[in-house]
């Protein structure tokens, strides 16, 4: 129903809100091929061996197709797929629901409430998806891999930032100490700018997920600073706010749709935005006439 976007989900997330909020949602973003998936399947391993429940939400914002398209992810995933404290979902986004922001948080919501102690979000760092991934996710995780300049990248993209937890993966290849060394010296910057008031300090973690090396102390740091969210209360902080662009969105959304509608009243984009070239009307009123024809509409339907 998600994925389709049935008119009746609604209805079912209204009947689900009461079940949610439970689940620690953990983001986990890096270039392509940096070891997203292969670390996400080890950290299923690893979640399970703790009796905990795990949803898998494979997000690739690129593809058109959806229902399970990540077919590398699905061969790798293959392990845990007869496990009923597992569920796995492949999504794509872009294409007829147009975004990360729409389907995920559905989708996020329908896993917590099914008692889903842990969600891992895997998404392509490509620009965008990064900073969308932040406004769902508790714990943000993002992957390097030594030699390839992501430390530098890294610093430039914003990343530092958004990283609650730094994974180095592929550690047995050469450069990944200095990889972490550059991590490092580069949060110590940012410390001294004082962008970690908040009293979290955002740890570095080794790891050769391929062997499923280092795994554990992945796992250790997650519980650290999902404890630490609850402690600072920047947890409730990140959920306000998340809960504020997911609202805003449902809204942009519904505006959106309904602005171009030439049914009725007389008021649309198009008509106004004629009155405005033949010089009758200026864009900041033909807006607020617009904007108020639009809300009668959203009244007049939920009110049906
Ligand atoms: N040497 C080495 N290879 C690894 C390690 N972890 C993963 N790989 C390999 O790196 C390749 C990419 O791994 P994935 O887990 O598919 O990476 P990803 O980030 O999910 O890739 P995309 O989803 O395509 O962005 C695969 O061939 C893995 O076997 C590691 O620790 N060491
Ligand atoms: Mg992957």
């Amino acid at each position: 129903m998600v994925e389709d976007a049935s008119p009746r989900l609604r209805e079912v997330a209204a009947a689900l809100t009461p079940f949610t909020g439970r689940a620690q949602v953990v983001g986990l973003t890096g270039s392509p091929g940096v070891g997203k998936s292969t670390s996400t399947s080890v950290l299923v391993g690893a979640l399970r061996k703790q009796g905990k429940r795990v949803g898998v939400l494979a997000v690739d914002p690129s593809s058109p197709f959806s229902g399970g398209a990540l077919l590398g992810d699905r061969v790798r995933m293959q392990e845990h797929a007869t496990d009923n404290g597992v569920f796995i979902r492949s999504m794509a986004t872009r294409g007829h629901l147009g975004g990360l922001s729409w389907a995920t948080p559905q989708a996020l919501r329908v896993l917590d409430a099914a008692g889903c102690d842990i969600v891992l979000i895997e998404t392509v760092g490509v620009g965008q998806s990064e900073i969308e991934i932040v406004s769902l996710a508790d714990t943000t995780v993002v992957l390097l891999a030594p030699g390839m300049g992501d430390g530098i990248q890294a610093a430039k993209a914003g990343i530092l930032e958004v990283a609650d937890l730094f994974v180095v993966n592929k550690a047995d290849r050469d450069g990944a100490d200095q990889t972490v060394r550059e991590l490092r010296y580069m949060l110590s910057l940012g410390d001294r700018k004082g962008h970690d008031e908040s009293g979290w300090k955002t740890p570095i973690v080794k790891t050769v997920a391929a062997r499923g090396e280092g795994v554990d102390e992945l796992v250790v740091a997650l519980d650290e600073h999902r404890q630490w969210l609850e402690r600072s209360g920047e947890r409730d902080r990140r959920r306000q706010a998340r809960a504020e662009a997911e609202i805003e969105a449902i809204i942009l959304a519904q505006m959106r749709s309904r602005i171009g509608d030439v049914r009725g009243s007389g008021t649309s984009l198009p008509q106004v935005a004629k009155r405005v070239v033949a010089g009758e009307l200026d864009p900041y009123s033909a807006a607020d006439d617009l904007v108020e024809t639009v809300a009668h509409r959203i009244n007049d339907e939920s009110g049906a």
